[in-house]
Order: structure tokens, then C-alpha cells, then sequence
């Protein structure tokens, strides 16, 4: 297994979730960590609760300069980074395709799908030219399982699915890895986010369901991420014991 302290490790969506329980998980195990995002007050307190082996960086992914110049001026030691989780993202609405808001769609396409695209392509030459790195995406049972109300946010993720095989295509044995992060159901705010502040709403989704935590996917990718360099996990998908697929369904008259 790798020595989680010879990892740089870079967080987008690290204010909260998957991503701030992937910081967690890392700088306990001594890592130095990355954490981006938006909200400026979560990144400096994970900086003040976790010390100094963490680099607070304010960024909106879905600004492609901002997105370049954020990796191009991070200080060392961190400049050297070694692990991108490219894991910022949101479902917004869950209504069908013909009432969902334009603008809805219009904000998951920019985050989920340009938003990684600018991640990646904004870190990823640094890693090839050093001949040490790892991507690794946050795609969702979502890109392979259809849903009703999933429309535009399940083919987000299914992008991410095969942007992320389609990576590994390019960049196998160039000293890179890439990970896509597939989990279904995880208690962190994204029903929150996706219900507009709707906490009952929100609530209800992971209600008896004993939904995956933040914690338990960190955990995912902390494995990917330490075993040893010559390993590459394509994916990983995971669900909460209690969840399974869809049946067929037949709407009848
Ligand atoms: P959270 O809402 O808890 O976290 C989302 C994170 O994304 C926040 O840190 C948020 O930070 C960040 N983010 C959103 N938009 C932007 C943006 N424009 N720029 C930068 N950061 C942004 O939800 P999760 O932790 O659950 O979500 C993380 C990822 O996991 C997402 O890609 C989601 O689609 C995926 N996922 C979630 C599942 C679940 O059931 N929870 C299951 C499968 C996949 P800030 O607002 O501070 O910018
Ligand atoms: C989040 C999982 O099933 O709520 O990607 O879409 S699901």
C-alpha cells in the first residue's frame, strides 16, 4: 500500500459531504489536502480545526480561468500534488423532463459536466509531466440506473461515467490513475440542494433507509488511492444495504 503521507491531495466540493469527509479521511492519515469550494468560512475552518497540512482555496468549478489559475498558483508543497478528487456537483429539482427549469439543468451541466472537464484538464498535465498522479471522479448509480426525475442529473453523471473510462484510455501508463466513485444513496446535504432548503423534504429520502455516510465513500477512495501505483480501480459502486434497482414499470390506463 502507498504511504497516504506521500499524497498531495487536491478536494473540490471539500465544504461539506463526500468531499469534506475525504479531507478528513486523508489528513488524518497524513496527507497534505487541497479543499475547494465556494464557501469561504467551511474551507478556513477545516484549515483551523486540521492545521496546517491543509490549503484553503475559494473556487467556483464552473469558471474555467479561475479553475487554471487556481491549480497554476498553488504554493508549494502543495503545488506538487498527487490526487485530484474532482468531486463537486448537485442534483437541482426532481421534477419530469417537461416542467424541470431550464435553469436547473442549466447549472448541473455547468458544474457536474464543465466544471470536472475544467478540474481535470486544469491539473492534469501537471501530474502526466511529473509521471505520478490520480484522477478520481464522483459519477453516481445515477449514470448507469435511470430513475424518474433524474433526467438531466443522471445523464451528468453518466458523462462522468464515460469521461472518466475514456481518461483512463488516455492516460494508462503515463504514471496516472483514474477512479470514477459511483455511490447511490449518501446522507450529506445534496437532498438539501436539491429540494431548495426543503428539510423535511430532504429528510424523507434517507428516512429508514440507513443511507452510506460522507465517511463511508471517503473511505472508497482512500483505498483506490493508496494501493500500490502499479493498480488502477476503474470504478467503484456502492449502495446502502438496503438499496437495489428499479423494477420495470408499466404504466398502464
Ligand atoms: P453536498 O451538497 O454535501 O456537497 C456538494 C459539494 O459540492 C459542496 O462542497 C459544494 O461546495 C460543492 N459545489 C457545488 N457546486 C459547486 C461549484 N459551482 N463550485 C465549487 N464547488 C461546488 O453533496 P455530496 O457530498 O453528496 O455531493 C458530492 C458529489 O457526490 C456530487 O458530485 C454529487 O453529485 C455526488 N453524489 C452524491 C450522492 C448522494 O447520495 N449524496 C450519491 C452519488 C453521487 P460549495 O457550495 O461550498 O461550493
Ligand atoms: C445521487 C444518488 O440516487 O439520489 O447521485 O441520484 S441518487
Amino acid at each position: 500500500m502507498l504511504d497516504p503521507r506521500s499524497l498531495t491531495v487536491v478536494v473540490t466540493g471539500a465544504t461539506s459531504g463526500i468531499g469534506e469527509a475525504t479531507v478528513r479521511r486523508f489528513a488524518a492519515a497524513g496527507a497534505l489536502v487541497v479543499v475547494m469550494g465556494r464557501r469561504k468560512d467551511r474551507l478556513q475552518a477545516l484549515r483551523d480545526e486540521l492545521g496546517e497540512h491543509i490549503l484553503p482555496v475559494e473556487l467556483d468549478v464552473r469558471d474555467a480561468a479561475a479553475t487554471e489559475a487556481a491549480f497554476a498558483s498553488l504554493p508549494a508543497p502543495f503545488a506538487d500534488y498527487n490526487v485530484v478528487f474532482a468531486n463537486a456537483g448537485l442534483a437541482l429539482g426532481l421534477e419530469p423532463a417537461q416542467q424541470a427549469s431550464l435553469s436547473n439543468w442549466d447549472t448541473m451541466v455547468e458544474t457536474n459536466i464543465n466544471g470536472m472537464l475544467y478540474t481535470v484538464r486544469a491539473s492534469l498535465p501537471a501530474m502526466v509531466a511529473r509521471k505520478q498522479g490520480h484522477v478520481v471522479l464522483t459519477g453516481s448509480i445515477a449514470g448507469e440506473f435511470p430513475y424518474p426525475g433524474a433526467n438531466v442529473y443522471g445523464a451528468t453523471k453518466a458523462f462522468v461515467k464515460q469521461f472518466s473510462l475514456n481518461l483512463w484510455a488516455d492516460v494508462a501508463g503515463t504514471g496516472v490513475r483514474v477512479t470514477n466513485i459511483e455511490p447511490g444513496l449518501v446522507e450529506t446535504e445534496f437532498s438539501m440542494v436539491r429540494f431548495e432548503g426543503d428539510a423535511g423534504r430532504a429528510r424523507k429520502v434517507y428516512a429508514g433507509a440507513e443511507p452510506m455516510t460522507g465517511a463511508d465513500i471517503a473511505e472508497q477512495v482512500f483505498f483506490a488511492c493508496t494501493l500500490p501505483r502499479h493498480v488502477n480501480i476503474n470504478r467503484i459502486q456502492a449502495m446502502p444495504s438496503r438499496q437495489t434497482f428499479g423494477n420495470m414499470t408499466v404504466r398502464r390506463d
